[in-house]
């Protein structure tokens, strides 16, 4: 299927490249899924990229959390995600002033070299996106900011009025690509959408087929009902990377996101 028929007012109306990347992504594979490969050495992110590859459309890291970092075995990662045609997304949470995010995106991980989306809190100001824009430009790359809109753990401070003033940001720069949505509440997810329209995206942590399985503040809702409320990408970690099988519990959350893109009203 076409990716206009299968995203419909989705891929008409958002204007960031890297959204329609995602959105084609999406299409060959049949799946909304965004692994949050939180493992702790390359080697091991590097296995479970090209075990769960075929059932997922992008790949988010937490590049601090790795053990043996060096620039030479990063690319290796690199390198999996292109042959899998898998945008690379360093959940880095920004959050400075736009100057220090600038340099931020250089120093020892070099984010800005290889990240294509980074995520930002819009709590230090608006010009936090531009310091971002700026450490990609810096290396001749584009890439696209998801700001934290909503957060999918207990107790954030993430208020309602905060979630508008960050839609509003987001809406007045061509760098937002979209916003985090409370994966864990549809309800949630639904009020993010009716704020944001059409024309950006909605990316869900807080997803886990097995809603017991949270721990330390984290809370989970279902894939479908994600997808259903108005998020486009599901993201999703420990119910992939934790269980026996990865690949069936990713052809899992493939086969839930994408049905349920498919059963949404375009
Ligand atoms: P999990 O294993 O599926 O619970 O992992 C969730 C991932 O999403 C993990 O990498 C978090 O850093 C990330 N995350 C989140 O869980 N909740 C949020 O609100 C944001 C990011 Br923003």
């Amino acid at each position: 299927m076409q990716p206009d028929e299968v995203w419909g007012t989705r891929w008409r109306s958002c204007a960031n490249p890297i959204a329609h990347r995602f959105m084609e992504t999406a299409c060959e594979k049949q799946s909304l899924v965004c692994l949050a490969a939180d493992l702790r050495t390359i080697d091991e992110l590097v296995n479970l990229v090209n075990e769960v590859g075929p059932y997922i459309a992008a790949l988010k890291t937490h590049v601090d959390i790795v053990e043996d970092f060096s620039t030479e075995n990063w690319l290796k990662l690199v390198e999996a995600a292109a042959e899998n045609s898998l945008l690379l997304f360093e959940d880095r949470k920004f959050a400075d002033i736009g100057g220090i995010s600038q340099k931020q995106m250089a120093g020892v991980y070099d984010i800005r070299s290889w990240s294509d989306i980074v995520t930002a809190h819009r709590i230090s100001g608006p010009d936090i996106i531009d310091g971002i824009a700026a450490g990609w430009a810096d290396v001749q790359r584009i890439g696209g900011v998801l700001l934290l809109a909503q957060m999918s753990s207990q107790g954030n401070l993430l208020t309602s009025e905060y979630t508008e003033e960050t839609i509003a940001t987001g809406k007045a720069s061509p760098h937002v690509l979209g916003y985090i949505g409370n994966g864990s509440s549809p309800i949630e997810v639904s009020a993010l959408r009716e704020l944001v329209g059409d024309g950006q995206m909605i990316w869900t942590p807080g997803v886990n087929i097995d809603s017991n399985a949270a721990i330390m503040g984290q809370r989970y809702g279902n894939p479908h009902d994600s997808i259903i409320a108005g998020a486009d990408v599901i993201i999703v970690g420990s119910g992939i990377y934790r269980v026996k099988d990865r690949k069936s519990a990713a052809k899992a959350y493939a086969d839930a996101s994408w049905n349920a893109l498919l059963e949404r009203e375009r």
